[in-house]
């Protein structure tokens, strides 16, 4: 058997995405609630004159999905009843941070969030579901970007040292497995959510403050980052020795391949690798910030410097397992620009990839790439790799039946089932497969509902409207005879 018996199946999800209630029982506004979708550079904030601050100012144009979601903060328990029918024994969500500390910079936790969170995790394990809580999936409170320019700034890690403690302590005995930050390599691509900054300095010249966010403050975003992962580490480690604590990176951008043999494509994908992955991943693996980065810094232009006792933190506090998402590769060649969206890298097409998903999105498919992907990491950290997100985006639409045949989705989990077995026999310490999206859910990326991924449907359209039932989709079956079959497909 190739799985092993405790390999965790299940699925994963994002507060932000799914919850809804965004002013609900104390909640103020995170990074998410004033975007569309993550992908936009405008935000809805305006600079204001008087106070001398940003502040919220949403587009009422437009739709806001993410506000009321897919309304889990009232539905979780029917929505859990179904994961389990699909004989789940784990599950991914975040705790929205706005609901602990809803401005992010006060002494006391608000109760009803933590006694939320409590009753929801309790609710998982009693369905006999292992809880795997991601503690920020972009959701870093905007008062704490608009107030102190977010990530950028050191006074961050103390406010996130608050959060965690609150969190470690009213959890123990319940959540044993927590990711950090999602997807936080994603930092230079997407500041303002995924590094939670904003540049405050000089904001009145500023039309874009997402695009205009200053180099420096990215970098001095990711110093503090990279102390803040060390201290949670420690922190959870000290609150609950049981506790075990990951990374959460986006590595679609590991399987990054040369389009040809060219030295100059081999060399400028390791280039891509090192600048979207490893920089991130070495100092939280291997406890060390690496010297390739010197060289990106003087190209930036920036200072980053950190003292001996960061360094010392980073360096005994490190993960205990490495977790990410994995959703296609590209391939890399020196006339192209390589870019990147919620799904990775986007280089030049893979003339050997056969699939991929329908337009709009048209990402395409690549299952060896998670194989190849597994095996790249666990050669580099050796240590145990928990696949986070992995799934496929589809516009669906119910049948005269009432259900969805998305045969494509079903081919889709398969194929990449069937690697992560082929990993595994290649020696790799894989311990879970959590598919992005069991049950449909905002998009991240375009905050749209249109592009699913449930194996359950919601409906819910793009210009609000729906009643929320839910419904199976033919893929709820299908994940349900793989996980009975332990893999064994
Ligand atoms: C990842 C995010 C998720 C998720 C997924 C799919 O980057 O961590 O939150 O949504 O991508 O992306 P999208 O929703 O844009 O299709």
């Amino acid at each position: 058997m190739t799985f092993p018996d405790n390999f965790l199946w299940g699925g994963a999800i994002a507060a932000n995405q799914y919850e809804g209630a965004w002013l609900e029982d104390g909640k103020q506004p995170n990074v998410t609630d004033v975007l569309v979708g993550i992908m936009s550079r405008e935000p809805g904030i305006k600079w204001n004159n008087a106070t001398g601050k940003y502040e919220m100012c949403l587009d009422e144009s437009k739709v806001y999905l993410s506000h009321e979601a897919v309304d889990g903060y009232h539905r979780y328990k029917e929505d859990f009843k179904l994961m389990k029918g699909m004989g789940f024994n784990s599950f991914r969500t975040s705790i929205a941070w706005g609901r602990i500390f809803p401005y992010g910079d006060e002494d006391v936790p608000n109760e009803k969030g933590l006694a939320f969170y409590e009753e929801m995790f309790s609710y998982m394990k009693e369905l006999g579901m292992e809880p795997v809580i991601t503690l920020s999936h972009y959701e870093t409170p905007l008062h704490l970007l608009t107030e102190y320019g977010g990530w950028s700034n050191p006074k961050l890690i103390t406010f996130w040292e608050n959060y965690v403690k609150a969190v470690f302590n009213r959890f123990k005995g319940i959540v044993k497995i927590y990711l950090t930050f999602n997807e936080v390599n994603a930092l230079f691509r997407m500041p303002f959510v995924a590094g939670g900054v904003l540049t405050i300095d000089n904001p009145k010249d500023v039309s874009d403050p997402v695009g205009s966010t200053t180099l420096q403050d990215q970098w001095d975003a990711y110093h503090n980052f990279l102390v803040a992962n060390a201290k949670t580490v420690q922190l959870a480690h000290e609150i609950d020795p049981e506790c075990k604590v990951g990374c959460m990176l986006t590595c679609s951008g590991v399987a990054t391949y040369p389009y040809d043999c060219n030295p100059v494509n081999v060399l400028g994908a390791m280039e891509v690798q090192r600048q979207n992955i490893f920089y991130f991943g070495d100092p939280f693996c291997l406890g060390i910030v690496p010297t390739y980065l010197k060289k990106r810094w003087k190209k930036d232009g920036v200072t980053v410097t950190f003292t001996d006792e960061e360094l010392a933190l980073i360096k005994e506090h490190t993960v205990d397992f490495f977790s990410f998402s994995y959703y296609r590769s590209t391939a890399y060649d020196e006339t192209d620009e390589v870019f990147a969206d919620t799904g990775g890298m986007i280089g030049k097409d893979n003339p050997f990839l056969k699939d991929a998903a329908p337009k709009p999105w048209g990402w395409p498919v690549d299952p060896d790439g998670l194989r190849y992907t597994l095996n790249v990491l666990y050669d580099r950290y050796h240590l145990p790799l928990l696949i986070v997100e992995n799934g496929i985006g589809l516009d669906e639409n119910l049948n005269e039946a009432g259900t969805i045949e998305d045969d494509f989705r079903i081919h889709y989990i398969e194929e990449h089932i069937k690697n992560v077995g082929l990993a595994i026999e290649d020696g790799v310490d894989c311990r879970g497969y959590l598919y992005w999206g069991p049950i449909d859910v905002v998009s991240a990326g375009t905050g749209e509902m249109k592009k699913r991924y449930g194996f359950v449907y919601v409906d819910r359209f793009n210009d609000g409207h729906g009643t929320l039932e839910r419904a199976k989709k033919k893929s709820y079956d299908r994940y349900k005879e793989i996980i009975e079959a332990n893999g064994n497909i």
